[in-house]
């Protein structure tokens, strides 16, 4: 193995910094089933306030997060209209059929972004047709790239949205990475939604938990979805505390991330059989054509550099708070090697 492994597969694989671990270790809890967590309040309302909404609700993951939201905007039976490709749709399960109780209605979304008059094409009152009941975006948009949704179209969006009575949720996963990479703080990614669900367990390095901001009566309807499915942590402050540390020192740092996204998909995009859309990389996510994806993988595995084959022609690459400097270099030398290997495998 050539030196340390390089694990570009997300910037989920991240593990808490060493003032992470000390707030974890000095953390005041209680039990927050019955809102004593002074720690996970503290994480809440500071969320909140970034996001410039009124409340916030720590939730495990980004998944509860998202499904909540959709559990409680949306009625059984009733249509979300998501961009293609959403991880609320492709990445979750199906959530949105087992616990809302409704189906997708895809937009097209080029570079994750979609039109608004699509989105306005898409509402739906017909007596034949499933009714509408809620407009999601993706902001970045995982599959599209890690890519950015313009403030003036998250805007437009909304306003659709409002015009038709429908609320409008946004998966901020990586809304940090949208607010580091559009130069502008948090609240102006989150102003034209109803709901957020944010993660502090992806750029921001905390080992686990997501906040979904909203009104406090979208909170109240919330919390008991999150009881619902299981979400009630009791002394969850010991999480809470890292995620405060992450909030609180880890946002600013993102561009470095996103710098080196660009370097790695600059250089890769030199490599002979890969190709690399590259207005597509906006932020820390790289998205490699090849010719074989889990073959490409396989052999930079085999060179300490781990990514993730998404198809069969594609790899996934992010970088994160924990790729040590000259960890993109090294690994675009390893691709270099893997690739040759791959072009003199047996077939
Ligand atoms: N995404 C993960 C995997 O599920 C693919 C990753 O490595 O990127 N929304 C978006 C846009 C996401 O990318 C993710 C996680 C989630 C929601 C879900 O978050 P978690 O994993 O905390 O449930």
């Amino acid at each position: 193995m050539p030196g340390p492994v390089i694990d570009l597969r997300s910037d989920t694989v991240t593990r808490p910094t060493p003032a992470m671990r000390r707030a974890m270790h000095d953390a005041e809890v209680g039990d927050d089933v019955y809102g004593e967590d002074p720690t996970v309040a503290r994480l809440e309302g500071l969320v909140a306030e970034r996001a410039g909404c009124e409340a916030g609700l720590f939730v495990p993951s980004g998944t509860m997060g998202n499904q909540v939201a959709l559990a409680v905007h949306a009625q059984r039976g009733s249509e979300v209209i998501v961009p293609e490709r959403a991880h609320v749709y492709e990445y979750e399960l199906g959530a949105m059929a087992v616990i809302a109780g409704v189906v997708p209605r895809f937009v097209a979304a080029p570079h994750g972004v979609p039109r608004p008059e699509d989105v306005r094409a898409a509402v739906s009152d017909s007596v034949h047709v499933a009714p509408s009941a809620l407009v999601v975006l993706e902001n970045t948009h995982n599959r599209a790239g890690g890519t950015v949704v313009p403030l003036e179209v998250a805007h437009a969006i909304g306003a659709v949205a409002r015009a038709a009575g429908l609320p409008f949720h946004l998966d901020g996963a990586r809304a940090w990475n949208a607010a580091a990479a559009l130069g502008v703080a948090l609240d102006e990614v989150c102003a034209p939604f109803d709901s957020v669900s944010l993660c502090l367990s992806k750029g921001l390095g905390a080992p686990v938990g997501s906040v979904l901001v909203g009104s406090r009566a979208f909170r109240h309807a919330a919390h008991r979805y999150r009881k619902l499915l299981g979400g009630g942590m009791r002394q969850a402050g010991v999480l809470a505390a890292a995620a405060i540390v992450a909030v609180e020192t880890m946002t600013e740092r993102l561009v470095e991330d996103h710098a080196r996204a660009r370097r790695l998909a600059e250089g890769l995009a030199y490599l002979p059989g890969v190709s690399i859309e590259l207005a597509s990389v906006q932020t820390n996510m790289v998205y490699a054509g090849v010719r074989d994806g889990p073959g490409f993988a396989a052999a930079l595995a085999e060179e300490g550099v781990l990514v993730n084959a998404l198809g069969p022609g594609s790899v996934r690459l992010v970088t994160h708070a924990d790729l040590r400097d000259g960890d993109v270099e090294r690994a675009l030398e390893r691709a270099g090697r893997a690739l040759e290997r791959l072009a003199f495998a047996p077939a």
